[in-house]
């Protein structure tokens, strides 16, 4: 049965961005609500925003943007060349290209329901299947190539599927029986609860996974994982591997250990995420008080990175132009736009990241290594990065 723990109030599309203040009149919002299932152990949105509104062509959100991701798909594509070598790989929500660019051509497979995505993978010379995933897919797919696949990935694109059931049903039918690997990373809900990163919460993230649910989950359609990487990528993920129930792989100490550990940090108790629910509500007091003491001072206040993290908190904390005078990003099809919801401007590092700016919120805090590195004079001349997590504080 599903329980109620935490309201962040009417939200936006978290990549959303208005090209000009005159679409602000048919913005959509939803209330976004989260849930616990203490059945299936899920963590989701009570109201599921349709796909189709999210992603389709004007998708925003470039998996290539950060060198960080660029350097941890590369690597990991070498390793499943080196330790797998598969002669298939599919790759569902391809996004960018930013994955499966480390596999020939012949090899690969792509599947991106964002058309300016799936025209890039294309474009590149990659089979690109621009729809999203679903049974039906799978089925076109293997009598396409005559074959079941030997390894299917996803990143950050399975906990945007509200019917996951479906989904990993779809994966099932396609893999191959003795040798298939289905490999997939997403954000950590312990990661989350453990660091309060609340923003990890918005209309595309259908559910937050837990290895507990995704054990439960998996099982159901015939899949077993057999290993658990912890990640620290885009604020702490899980990298799940898993195989058909007739696969070859031995199931390591990794598995267990991870069940054990969600198991005894609370993860199956509904008391959890009432607390949960509480730090929340003081984090996001504790953001606006402090942006507000600062803008008594005269201080300039931006935000770095116009990430879809930044929509959350900003629309349930109720921080706008007011508060964060505009919002930097490299995106290009980010800059010159509006933020969702609270409509503050965003610009390119070039045109408004300098000594004028005294303190910057980290609304990409998951890459601040590489940002701090980035912004190391700006950092050295005063400049002050403030972050919500693990608790409000400027760095
Ligand atoms: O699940 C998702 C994750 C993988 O990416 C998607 N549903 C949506 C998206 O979430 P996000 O927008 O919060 O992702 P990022 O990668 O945390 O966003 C970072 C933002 O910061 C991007 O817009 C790029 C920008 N950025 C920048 O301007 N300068 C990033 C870096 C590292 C920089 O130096």
């Amino acid at each position: 049965m599903k329980a109620r723990f935490l309201s962040l109030g009417r939200q936006p599309l978290a990549n959303g961005f208005l090209a000009n203040i005159t679409e602000a009149k048919d913005e959509f919002f939803y209330d976004m609500n989260v849930v616990y299932d203490n059945e299936t152990h899920l963590v989701s949105l009570e109201n599921f925003v349709r796909p189709e509104l999210m992603f389709n062509e004007h998708y925003a959100y470039h998996g290539s943007m950060s060198q960080t991701m660029q350097d941890h798909f590369k690597e990991l594509a070498a390793k499943i060349n080196k330790e797998i070598n598969p002669s298939l790989v599919l790759e569902i929500g391809s996004n960018d290209g930013v994955f499966i660019k480390n596999f020939t051509k012949k090899q690969a497979i792509a599947v991106e329901p964002c058309s300016n995505f799936a025209a890039i993978t294309n474009k590149l010379g990659y089979e690109t299947y621009d729809e999203f995933w679903s049974m039906k897919l799978a089925k076109q797919i293997e009598l396409e190539y005559h074959s079941k696949v030997d390894f299917i990935f996803a990143a950050n694109c399975m906990c945007h599927i509200p019917d996951i059931e479906d989904a990993f049903k779809a994966v099932a039918h396609l893999l191959d029986e003795t040798k298939g690997v289905f490999c997939f990373e997403d954000p950590s809900l312990l990661e989350m609860l453990i660091r309060g990163s609340y923003d990890q919460i918005y209309d595309e993230h259908a559910h937050i996974f837990s290895i507990t649910a995704l054990n439960k989950l998996l099982k159901n359609v015939g899949l077993e994982i057999f290993d658990v990487e912890q990640l620290s990528v885009h604020g702490g993920s899980n990298r799940i591997w898993t195989q058909p129930i007739t696969g070859k792989y031995l199931i390591k100490p990794t598995v267990e250990a991870a069940l054990l550990f969600e198991k005894v940090s609370g993860l199956t108790n509904f008391s959890t995420y009432v607390n949960f629910a509480k730090r929340v509500q003081n984090s996001g007091t504790e953001l606006f008080s402090m942006l507000r003491e600062i803008k008594k001072t005269g201080k300039k206040v931006i935000c770095y990175g116009a990430a879809s993290k930044t929509t959350t908190i900003f629309n349930y904390c109720n921080i706008g132009p007011d508060l964060i005078e505009y919002m930097v990003d490299t995106t290009p099809s980010k800059v010159g736009k509006l933020s969702p919801g609270k409509h503050i401007p965003i610009v390119h590092p070039k045109d408004g990241f300098d000594t004028s700016v005294k303190f910057a919120f980290l609304g990409a805090w998951n890459f601040a290594a590489e940002i701090c590195d980035k912004e190391k004079l700006w950092l050295a001349q005063g400049g002050k990065f403030i972050t919500h997590v693990p608790n409000v504080r400027i760095l």
